[in-house]
């Protein structure tokens, strides 16, 4: 059963009526361009075919209740919240993520009332693939469409993710950019979306890596560091203070070909978190000129050097992707880089299909070899974005 149908079932079955409405957003999968999205950098992802569906209709008292349910129809009840008060610090977990939307679309003037909520999704949670990005961008759609706000047109979208970031920043504190709440509100089935954080430009880049003999594999590494979220925030602020030091815009409007002299006028315990992101948009725009000729295996080897510069000079990686990056290059993979945030959750390796149960089998015994749980695999194909959810 799809996560909509099975949310609006829920939905039927705990409130006795039917939902009003059921919107449904996916995760994402970067292929390149990681860390530069909050350094106004280019983020070239796409959505995956898992999604989170919310099923929503307006309550009369003012309260905002959440239910999630599982796939085998477990339901589970966070306590609801009172709209007109909640503010940051009043929830925790996961009902801090649709809590939060709801809070930023009542500061915005758009949420009056209160809502009854019902989950349910099939994204493969703590893999960073973004199951809260498309937990928070899901309710959002569901609650503005409740508010008479219906978001169809492409342009509002990026209206919605920056509210959907705002409530993840803001409300639940955890401070990332923009990157996973766009892809999973702006992708389009077959593409990747090129987007740029400084100018807003979006591009659809037609991506079918499967007509030429190729596929995008994502390798969960089952892993999650403690110092996830510390280091994510240590890597922005030191992002905040080379832009400082420099007095430049951000770290993307400086150019390659100034790099050095940059690198120079800096503390030296940032030049690396520099060289990372002005070498990373690079390695985009490399990548999207090679999609753009046909040359994809050619870019497997952007996605590699993307993996060097995150482990030696961003240092998000961990001992796990760095190994499942090795071995699947070793394995025959054109390219492998760990992907998302770091300090664990998945990686993608770009390898030719035949080649494909090889690779999974040499990073699962590479694993085992090293005392570690399998890893999990899935092939990754560009899937539709956020949308109202027929399928019911
Ligand atoms: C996480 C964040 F949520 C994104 O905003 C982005 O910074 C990413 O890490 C790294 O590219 O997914």
């Amino acid at each position: 059963m799809t996560p909509g149908r099975r949310a609006a079932r829920t939905f039927q079955e705990l409130h006795g009526r039917a939902p009003e409405v059921v919107w449904s957003a996916p995760g994402r999968a970067n292929l390149i361009g990681e860390h530069t999205d909050y350094n106004g950098g280019l983020v070239l992802p796409f959505a995956l075919p898992y999604r989170i569906a919310v099923a929503a209709s307006p309550r009369e008292d003012g309260l905002v209740g959440m239910t999630t349910v599982d796939d085998s129809g477990h339901a589970r009840a966070a306590a609801p919240v009172p709209l007109a008060e909640v503010e940051p610090g009043d929830v925790t977990g996961w009902s801090a993520y649709p809590a939060g939307v709801a809070w930023v679309l009542r500061d915005a003037g758009l949420q009056r009332e209160g809502v009854e909520l019902v989950i349910a999704g099939d994204v493969p949670s703590g893999a960073g693939l973004s199951s809260s990005a498309a937990l928070e961008c899901a309710v959002a759609l569901a609650l503005l469409d409740l508010a008479g706000r219906p978001v169809t047109d492409d342009s509002d979208r990026v209206q919605v993710a920056r509210w959907a970031q705002l409530a993840e920043n803001d409300f639940v504190g955890a401070p990332t950019g923009v990157l996973d709440q766009m892809a999973s509100l702006c992708c389009q089935e077959a593409h990747l979306l090129l987007y740029d954080v400084s100018t807003e430009e979006r591009e659809q880049v037609p991506f079918d890596p499967a007509s030429e003999g190729l596929e995008v594999l994502v390798i969960d590494s089952g892993t999650r560091h403690e110092h996830s979220e510390s280091g994510y925030a240590d890597r922005r602020a030191g992002c905040e203070q080379a832009v400082k030091q420099l007095g430049v815009t951000s770290l993307s409007a400086i150019e390659p070909r100034e790099l050095p002299e940059r690198l120079s006028q800096l503390d030296p315990a940032l030049r690396p978190l520099a060289r990372h992101v002005v070498t990373e948009n690079q390695r985009v725009r490399d990548t999207v000129a090679l999609l753009r000729t046909g040359r994809t295996w050619e870019a497997g080897a952007l996605l590699t050097e993307s993996h060097v510069s995150l482990r030696d000079d961003y240092r998000v990686s961990c001992p796990e992707l760095d190994l499942a990056v090795d071995v699947a290059v070793e394995a025959g993979a054109a390219g492998a880089r760990m992907m998302g945030g770091g300090f664990g959750g998945s990686g993608i390796a770009l390898v030719e299909t035949e080649r494909g149960p090889a690779v999974r089998r040499a990073v699962t015994d590479a694993y085992r070899a090293e005392g570690l749980a399998d890893p999990r695999f899935f092939s990754a194909v560009p899937a539709a974005g956020a949308g109202r959810d027929l399928d019911r």
